[in-house]
């Protein structure tokens, strides 16, 4: 009654906006700003309800919007173990954040809190870990996500102020097993894996020695400027990084014309690029840190860039994850699934077969993408836009160990004892939650620097084959319902057939069409030998989805 009444009074100070019906979605509510007090406020209480029936575990809440516009803002939630909120509660988060009243409100907490046996009689505690990008919405928000949290009688928020989303993943999960979790306990563990894979790099390997050479990182204006710098401070000269774009002071817009979005989606250089950086390694940060791409600038080229994409970064992380493997040859073999999604290149997913590795496909979407990759020993999932991460099992954490305390002094003993650290600092610098875009910077450097590779040389592990992306606008988009990982139309009927018969037409042609998560269109992707093909077999199925 006392939780009843303290519920139905604060939440009358957090009315919903009139005329929005919002959305968990793929990447927990975005909207614009000045409309998301309430849904901060709600979630708070549902991030509370979910520690609690967690046995009291930290649960994270992340606001944010990503790569989306600065004057946008979003709020994530983040599960114990450093992953997405578990997909069961995503209906109960939607019902609350479109509750009318405080009434109904209270009414839909008190049914879900006994239909999940939650014990919301103050009886037990709960732990909420808050943090927020650098949007200037974000400050007031986290207060409204705060008032939410402790409405809950027995929760506490811990305010981490500024962070970047997968740093607050890292400090949930790591909160949940007992280890220190501080931001510097975080830099501390990324720049040490680092330097670790740094020190066991082979005498003579390098074929150029490009890849020593300085990187220079977009940080999208947003939060990773900061976070970047500081972390660059850890590594002691061990990897040389120029920041630009770092937001703060430095004059940029976040998100615009910067960013890991923009440089994917346009394939141009982000501002602040320009000729004078031909010819070196750059990469580029989307706004919250959580994903991120590699490119170089084309000489003459108008600000078009050679893009290299998550399923390249992917590819490079399992070839060097699979010559480690080999290293440790007879020992107990672990599992390993590559996953992408459909929009993944085609001629990544040729390469990654090609080395022999098992390659599973799910729908667009980073929560399917990391529940596939969690049932192998080790798994390397990314989406072409950049955001992945590489999983290891505890098993295989355990057997690594193993194999690093032997004491074997034979040449091949010692071998394997090197690749076992290598393959544990990769499972220590990758994020085991969420993609991490300073995580991946970390690894993809120490395995250029392993390789004595140079971006190029990289960029050439194989040519993408032309592609296309279109976005069509529909009456009704939830009338196209797709199967088999998103690559099959189910509905309308006919609808498939009639695009198989134009891929018929193309060499390599490859095609398919499913509704927009985000955004109120149908996308439609294609792949054929030649970008003019490619684009015709896109423009000849957009005009049959209209
Ligand atoms: P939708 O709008 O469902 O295609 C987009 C991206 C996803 C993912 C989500 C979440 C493409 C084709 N789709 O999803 O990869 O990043 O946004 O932000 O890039
Ligand atoms: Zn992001």
């Amino acid at each position: 009654e006392k939780q009843r009444s303290i519920l139905l009074q604060s939440s009358t100070h957090f009315p919903p906006p009139k005329g929005t019906k919002l959305s968990y979605g793929t990447a927990g509510f975005r909207a614009d700003a000045s409309i998301l007090q309430s849904t901060v406020f709600r979630i708070g209480i549902l991030a509370a309800l979910r520690s609690l029936k967690t046995g009291g575990a930290v649960i994270g809440l992340m606001i944010t919007a990503s790569h989306n516009k600065v004057s946008d803002n979003g709020i994530k939630v983040a599960d114990p173990s450093g992953g997405m909120l578990t997909q069961d509660w995503e209906p109960f988060a939607d019902s609350i954040a479109n509750a009318p009243d405080p009434e109904s409100l209270v009414q839909l907490i008190t049914e879900f809190a006994k239909k999940e046996n939650i014990p919301i009689d103050g009886s037990k505690a709960a732990v909420v870990l808050l943090g927020r990008d650098t949007r200037p919405s974000g400050e007031s928000l986290v207060e409204a996500a705060n008032k939410g949290i402790c409405c809950v009688i027995g929760a506490v928020a811990i305010n981490m102020g500024i962070v970047t989303t997968p740093e607050l993943h890292w400090m949930v999960r790591a909160r949940n097993k007992g280890m220190k979790a501080s931001e510097a306990d975080y830099f501390h563990q990324l720049s040490t894996s680092f330097r670790c894979l740094i020190d066991l790099i082979p005498e003579k390997s390098g074929e150029d020695n490009d890849a020593i050479g300085k990187l220079v990182v977009d940080c999208s204006n947003g939060v990773g400027g900061e976070k970047l710098q500081d972390l660059t401070q850890k590594l002691n000269g061990f990897l040389q990084i120029e920041i630009r774009n770092s937001g703060g002071n430095s004059g940029g817009i976040l998100n615009e014309g910067v960013g890991a979005d923009f440089v994917q989606k346009e394939k141009l250089s982000p501002q602040g690029f320009g000729p004078s950086d031909v010819g070196i390694r750059c990469a580029s940060l989307d706004g919250d840190a959580d994903r991120f791409v590699y490119f170089t600038i084309i000489l003459n080229g108008n600000n078009k860039i050679n893009l290299i994409d998550g399923d390249k970064i992917l590819s490079l992380f399992a070839l060097f994850i699979k010559q480690q493997l080999t290293i440790l040859e007879d020992s107990k073999k672990p599992s390993v699934g590559i996953v992408q999604t459909a929009y993944a290149n085609g001629a990544s997913t040729k390469y990654l077969k090609d080395l022999g590795l098992k390659v599973i496909f799910t729908p667009t979407g980073v929560k399917y993408l990391h529940g596939k990759a969690e049932e192998y020993d080790i798994g390397i999932y990314f989406e072409a836009n950049g955001h992945g991460t590489i999983l290891f099992s505890d098993l295989f954490l355990n057997c690594l160990e193993g194999i690093k305390n032997e004491s074997s002094s034979t040449e091949n003993g010692l071998e394997k004892r090197k690749a076992a650290k290598r393959l544990w600092a990769v499972g220590n610098v990758m994020n085991q939650g969420v993609g991490d875009a300073l995580s991946g910077l970390l690894l993809v450097e120490g395995i250029l620097q392993h390789m004595g590779w140079s971006v190029d040389k990289w960029n050439q592990l194989y040519d993408d084959l032309p592609s296309r992306q279109l976005k069509v606008k529909v009456a009704d988009r939830s009338a196209v319902i797709t199967t088999n990982a998103e690559t099959c139309v189910e509905k309308p009927p006919g609808l498939q057939e009639a695009i198989n018969s134009l891929i018929g037409k193309y060499r390599q042609g490859r095609c398919f069409v499913r509704p927009s998560g985000t955004e109120d269109v149908v996308r439609v992707y294609s792949e054929a030998e030649t970008q003019e093909e490619a684009d015709e077999l896109a423009n000849s199925v957009a005009n049959i989805v209209q």
